[in-house]
């Protein structure tokens, strides 16, 4: 007797910016799937475990200097070493929920101020990488980011540098190509339910195409 064959996962990828939510966020998103009886995982980047993300995380830390260009090239490279892992997952009907990607990746190396640096160029090393079904963009204020408990001492976690960060995330949805089409803005300002509620309906959608195969094969 021939097997049912398995519809593929969703890619789903929340961002935003520190203190936007998204880890509480993506962990409710994957409990509720899951309680629906999706087969769910998450993911987060950067990825700290790896060689690479540990050298991520002492650049985070401030303890290792790199040029610009190069930490950049590094958080990309932390999601190819996770790429095939994703396709892997995604065909054997495993939903990801992936907590920051190559958006993350792109804006925050572009608001640096480096003009050396453009999103142009920040894009491309990302190019081929699994493309996700849906990108939520939890937007909060940085003002009332930095309400939440204050910032860390993390790398980027500076008040001008968060705006910088959230106006190149809602840029993004101007600007055309696939970043804007796949790309959901969600105010992160409300409570924690409401939140999640919003996202849900909105994933909730994707999560159906996908079952039903109107999006067939997860893109690039
Ligand atoms: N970050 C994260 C980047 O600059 N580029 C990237 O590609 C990614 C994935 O790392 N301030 C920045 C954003 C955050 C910091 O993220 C650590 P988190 O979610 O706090 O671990």
């Amino acid at each position: 007797e021939p097997s049912t064959p398995v519809s593929r996962g969703a890619f789903i990828v929340i961002e935003g910016l520190d203190k936007a939510g998204k880890t509480t966020q993506a962990q409710k998103l994957c409990d509720t799937l899951y309680a629906q009886g999706h087969n769910v995982k998450t993911l987060r980047f950067p990825d700290r475990t790896t060689p690479i993300g540990r050298m991520i995380n002492s650049y985070l830390e401030n303890t290792t200097e790199m040029d610009d260009h190069a930490i950049h090239l590094l958080f990309s490279a932390n999601r190819w070493e996770r790429a095939s892992y994703i396709k892997q997952q995604i065909s054997l009907g495993t939903t990801i929920i992936c907590d920051r990607y190559y958006y993350s990746g792109m804006v925050y190396s572009a608001s640096k101020n480096n003009p050396a640096l453009s999103l142009d160029w920040a894009r491309s090393p990302e190019v081929g990488l699994p493309r996700p079904d849906r990108v939520i963009f939890l937007d909060l204020s940085a003002a009332e980011a930095e309400k939440r408990g204050g910032y860390g001492e993390e790398k980027y976690e500076k008040r001008e540098m968060q705006e910088r960060v959230r106006e190149r995330f809602l840029g993004l949805t101007v600007r055309g190509g696939e970043e804007s089409t796949d790309m959901t803005v969600i105010d992160a300002g409300s409570s924690v339910e409401e939140v999640a509620e919003s996202i849900l309906s909105d994933v909730a959608k994707v999560v159906r195409d996908v079952e039903s195969g109107l999006r067939r094969e997860l893109g690039t």
